[in-house]
């Protein structure tokens, strides 16, 4: 039996030496916070895999309508560039959302001016985007030079085959072997409520609709790859989808917001850190889809809170520890990827500003930044008895050794997490997902950093350990996560 003692705070200077002296039998060394709460006891087996987290899990979704603006994605936008970048060596870039059903594919069009575009906050007024082939040139080396991928979204609501077809082509053309998928149609699933088609609008329409747009684009690029259906939450069309026209499509998708509408005051922080019935009722039936149709699932575009997300939850901490949470827990039920919609200044964005002004990082991105450490690892088995505190815990196995993220979402209760692991290990270091407090919008960290103005973070303040009896004992305050590395 191996026990892991725990030690006070180190850097990660202070941790190299107490390494270097452990080395030559000097005593173990870990460190923990002071605190007290309720003990939790996780239990981690390496040996039982779960699922493989593909190494574009991570994703950003943007409205169509930013591409109005031709050097927003732009390699030239080299500031976007560094905060997308940062988020994971590969990912994926998607274009869409509501706007995607107002663009026009315009030839030769003038570009408008518009700088940045927030997400889509839901009315029924919508500006036309007029998208040039420069654009969408711009938009491929934009996604080329982060390393990333794209899914882009063509214009299904107001759009025809034949200019869908003609985009198609040069999207296809510009971004090559990038371009993970094309969609068609953003949530066609409520077309029937927002103007875009008639009360009796049912999937068998769509998918009719959708056929068409499809052979006129294969009519013109014969391996265009496409994804769909990019639904806003109605999984019974996924289902379908899945079993009508599955040969068709490189991957199913959908969409995923928390909670809403925004104006509802019952739609809190304490609201969205709770577990998520919708979510524990959807993600089986979406993985039975994907299952039976061998088509992964990718969650192509969601956030906190939709219709824009809402002030003071949205743009707060309790975002980061939700989105962590979410992106882990749907990579362990066995998504492929997810997309954070953001964008401008949006509430919810994770990546906020515009070129003039430079790009800083939300709280949510701190999210993201700590569930990408999972990208491109196997998730394993990590069960937790959280003694009925609302605490969650997952592991993964990947290069880097192993990870394990603990998220103690309670407001206001600490909690201790007694951590089995059923293995042996050399040496452990913690990143602590911290902020001043639950409804901060600024000084979220992660390891003890930010997030430069320039899209820089390295790890600041690793606490660290070295097993001595196969026990590890980790104080988490309350509303903090933290990630557990394992070498
Ligand atoms: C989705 C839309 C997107 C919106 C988002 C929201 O696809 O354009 O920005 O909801 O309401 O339905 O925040």
């Amino acid at each position: 039996m191996r026990t892991l003692i725990p030690d006070s705070t180190l850097t990660r200077r202070r941790w190299l030496q107490a390494a270097a002296s452990a080395s030559v039998g000097a005593p173990a060394i870990l460190s923990a916070q002071p605190g007290s709460g309720p003990q939790v006891a996780l239990a981690v087996d390496p040996s039982r895999e779960i699922a493989k987290v593909p190494a574009n899990f991570t994703g950003l979704s943007y409205e169509a309508a930013q591409l109005a603006n031709p050097d927003f994605f732009a390699p030239s936008n080299t500031g976007l560039a560094a905060f997308i970048r940062r988020l994971g060596a590969q990912g994926v870039l998607r274009l869409g959302g509501n706007s995607s059903e107002f663009t026009v594919w315009s030839a030769g069009g003038a570009p408008s001016t518009a700088e940045s575009a927030p997400p889509d906050t839901g009315g029924r007024t919508h500006r036309t985007t007029p998208i040039t082939p420069q654009a969408v040139r711009n938009l491929a080396a934009f996604v080329k030079a982060c390393d990333w991928q794209l899914i882009y979204g063509l214009n299904l609501g107001h759009g025809t085959p034949e200019r869908a077809a003609e985009e198609a082509q040069t999207v296809c053309e510009a971004a090559g072997g990038r371009l993970v998928a094309l969609q068609i149609g953003n949530e066609p699933d409520l077309f029937h409520r927002n103007g875009l088609r008639p009360p009796e609008w049912t999937f068998d329409d769509y998918l009719g609709q959708w056929q068409e747009f499809a052979r006129a684009i294969r009519a013109r690029v014969p391996r265009a790859p496409l994804a769909a259906p990019d639904v806003a939450s109605n999984t019974d069309w996924i289902t379908s989808f899945a079993e009508k026209a599955k040969d068709q499509i490189a991957f199913l998708t959908g969409h995923y917001y928390a909670i809403g509408p925004p104006t509802n005051p019952a739609m809190n922080i304490e609201r969205l850190l709770k577990p998520s019935a919708s979510l524990e009722r959807n993600l089986p039936v979406v993985m039975k889809a994907s299952r039976a149709s061998g088509k992964p699932f990718r969650m192509a575009e969601g956030n906190s809170c939709y219709r824009g997300g809402k002030a003071g939850v949205s743009d707060t901490f309790a975002s980061a520890l939700w989105c962590a949470d979410y992106m882990l827990y749907v990579a362990q039920g066995g998504y492929c990827g997810v997309n954070l919609h953001g964008g401008g200044n949006g509430i919810y964005t994770p990546i906020a500003g515009d070129i003039r002004n430079g790009f800083s990082a939300r709280p949510v991105y701190y999210g993201m930044l700590l569930a990408g450490q999972f990208a491109g690892t196997t998730m394993v088995s990590a069960d937790l008895d959280t003694r009925g505190t609302n605490a969650t815990a997952y592991a993964a196995q990947g290069p880097g050794g192993l990870r394990i993220a603990v998220f103690n979402k309670e407001e206001r209760q600490p909690i201790r997490v007694d951590l089995k692991p059923s293995f042996s290990t050399r040496r452990i270091e913690i990143w602590r997902l911290t902020a001043p407090a639950l409804d901060s919008k600024s000084g979220a960290a992660l390891a003890g950093a930010e997030i430069g103005k320039d899209g820089a973070w390295t790890p600041a303040k690793v606490e660290t350990a070295v097993e001595k009896h196969g026990r590890l004992t980790v104080d988490l305050p309350a509303a903090s996560a933290i990630l557990v590395w394992l070498r």
